[in-house]
This record gives C-alpha cells, sequence and structure tokens, in this order.
C-alpha cells in the first residue's frame, strides 16, 4: 500500500502543499488518539460554553478545536484559519500561502454515545495583498479549494481526501503511524435506493422535498416503482462516507423550524469540503438553485442547504423544485 507522500506527488500536489497536509494530518492522529481516550481522560460531556453557532460546546470540541487550531498555526503554512468553532478567522503566518477553514469535530451529538464523528478541512490559496487578520480572504467559492478531506474516528481512522484530482481513502496505520492509501479514485454509483435526510423535520421542510421524500418512501407502490432505504447518522462525515462508499443521497434541506436559521450546514466547513469530495468521485452536489461550490461566500459561518449523492438520485430529487 502507497504512503501518503508518494501518492500526493503521483497526482502532482506541490511540496508545500503537501507538507500543510502532513501537518493537518499530524493534528488529526493527535485528535484520534484522544478521542480514543476520552472516556478515561474526563473529556466526556459540554462545557457551559456556546460556539458561535450557539451550540453549546462539547468537551472534545474545544480540544479538537484547540490542537488542530495550534498545530496548523505555529506550522507557519497558513496564513489564517477558521473554525466552526471560532468567533472569526485567526491570523497566522503573514507570509504563509494557505487558508484552512475546519470543523474539528463534525457529529458532536454522537461524542458521548462512542458513535461516529470526524474532522472536516479545505484548503484554500490564500490571497497576497490581505492583512492575515481579515476574514474576507476566506469569502472564496468552493471551486477555489485546492484540496478537502474528511478524518473519519471509526472502527478504522480514515482519511478521504481530494486535491482535485480523484478522492481517494486513506486508513491510519498505527504501527508506522502514517497514513496508507486503501482505495484510489472512489466512485459514486450513479443510481441508489438509499437516502439520508432528519425525518423529524418533515412538517418544516418546503413543499418540493415533502413530495420527493413522500415519493421514495411509497416504494414500488409509488411512481418511483422501486423500494427505498434510510440511514441517518447525525454526522455528516459518517453519511457521506456511506454515499462514496455504496452511494446515496443525502440531503439537509432548508425548514421553517428556526425562521432565523433557514439551514443548519456550514458552507464552509461542511458543504464545500463534502461538495469537492463528492463531485470529484462523479457525485453531485447542489442546493435547489444550483451547485454548491459555485456559492459566493457573504460571510465565513455561513448556512446553506445540501443535496448531494448519486448524480441521478440528486438529478431526480431536483426535478421536485422545477
Ligand atoms: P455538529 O456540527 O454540531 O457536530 O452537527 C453535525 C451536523 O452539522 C452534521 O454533521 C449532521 O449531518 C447534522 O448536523 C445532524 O443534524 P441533526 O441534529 O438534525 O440530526
Amino acid at each position: 500500500m502507497q504512503r501518503l507522500s508518494p501518492a500526493l506527488r503521483q497526482d502532482n500536489v506541490p511540496e508545500d502543499l503537501i507538507s500543510l497536509i502532513k501537518t493537518i494530518l499530524a493534528a488529526t492522529k493527535e485528535i484520534s488518539f484522544r478521542v480514543s481516550q476520552a472516556h478515561l481522560g474526563g473529556l466526556m460531556g459540554s462545557t457551559l460554553d456556546e460556539n458561535i453557532q450557539g451550540e453549546i460546546q462539547k468537551k472534545l470540541d474545544v480540544v479538537a478545536n484547540e490542537l488542530f487550531k495550534d498545530i496548523v498555526l505555529e506550522s507557519g503554512f497558513v496564513k489564517a484559519i477558521s473554525s466552526e468553532e471560532e468567533d472569526t478567522s485567526v491570523a497566522g503566518n503573514p507570509v504563509g500561502k494557505y487558508l484552512v477553514s475546519f470543523d474539528p469535530l463534525d457529529g458532536s451529538s454522537n461524542i458521548d454515545i462512542n458513535s461516529l464523528i470526524g474532522t472536516i478541512f479545505s484548503i484554500h490559496k490564500a490571497p497576497e495583498d490581505m492583512d492575515p487578520s481579515n476574514p474576507d480572504m476566506f469569502k472564496q467559492s468552493g471551486d477555489h479549494q485546492v484540496c478537502a478531506g474528511y478524518v473519519l474516528y471509526g472502527p478504522a481512522t480514515m482519511l478521504v481526501m481530494t486535491t482535485g484530482k480523484g478522492t481517494h481513502f486513506y486508513v491510519l496505520d498505527r504501527t508506522h503511524g502514517g497514513y496508507l492509501l486503501v482505495h484510489r479514485n472512489v466512485q459514486v454509483p450513479t443510481d441508489t435506493q438509499e437516502f439520508a435526510i432528519n425525518m423529524s423535520n418533515q412538517r418544516f421542510w418546503q413543499e418540493p422535498m415533502k413530495n420527493y421524500i413522500k415519493d421514495l418512501i411509497d416504494g414500488d407502490t409509488g411512481p418511483r416503482g422501486k423500494n427505498f432505504n434510510m440511514r441517518w447518522i447525525a454526522a455528516m462525515v459518517g453519511d457521506i462516507h456511506r454515499v462514496l462508499c455504496r452511494g446515496g443521497l443525502f440531503t439537509y434541506p432548508t425548514d421553517s423550524k428556526n425562521p432565523e436559521q433557514p439551514n443548519k450546514l456550514r458552507l464552509m466547513y461542511e458543504a464545500n469540503p463534502m461538495s469537492f469530495l463528492i463531485e470529484q468521485a462523479g457525485g453531485l452536489a447542489m442546493t435547489s438553485k444550483g451547485r454548491i461550490m459555485d456559492i459566493e461566500p457573504t460571510s465565513i459561518h455561513q448556512r446553506v442547504e445540501v443535496i448531494m449523492g448519486s448524480k441521478n438520485e440528486v438529478e431526480a430529487c431536483l426535478t421536485y423544485y422545477k
């Protein structure tokens, strides 16, 4: 099995970006260790603090955020970082070439039940002419990402990453301490009979999504003429990993549950990196209005509607919005 650096060189990834990726992965190895020891180390449960999103932070959210932030900033490769857990971006090396956005622990509600969680990251080039403390540097569309990925802290610690030359799977090999390539150029099956949505929000969805999901549930007695299975892990890393492995449609649609917050998932920390991975694996990553990676961000903590996965099923879903 190929090690990480040669695999990246095969895709012509520049050496300074390889160094940044290895720094990010050093942080994820430390987070993986802390996650495995959390029960023993008093790291379960919540803090008394809320993050900028108004969500109560788990103790592990805070630890993972500090670890990731410190390791990446100290490397000198980045001009600034932005995190789901930080109020605004944090300045790094004024001549750093890159910007890193991350969700240090996606799926926080799974922490206390020893279920799937992961770290999501996205890398952009840093504009040379802007001050490192200016968060506007991060207002770049997903199409400008030079790398995106996630590390899933599951039964195996897995890295799924793209630098724009396909989506590849790696597994953390604890005997030598690095990630090994286990599957190059993963492809999302074009068709699927599986979907992922939080059904408890059904009464708050817009009509097109209500109608689409009803037709899936009607199965072979309805207009789709085939039965569908449903899964919901409550961690986008887990749900998207399943979609990359065996296909499916994942959606967190716009809803009216909280009128001040019609969308749940974050563009920079969740939707854009996952869109890059899904598109590089031959899937589609959309809102009901267009491609996610075309969106020009207006703020670093912006939220967005997400419909992504197997190409033909995403297209079938979007017909309900026409
Ligand atoms: P956190 O960012 O708080 O960990 O939430 C996870 C998440 O953003 C995403 O990973 C899940 O798909 C989604 O929220 C789960 O939402 P529900 O709470 O509606 O199940």
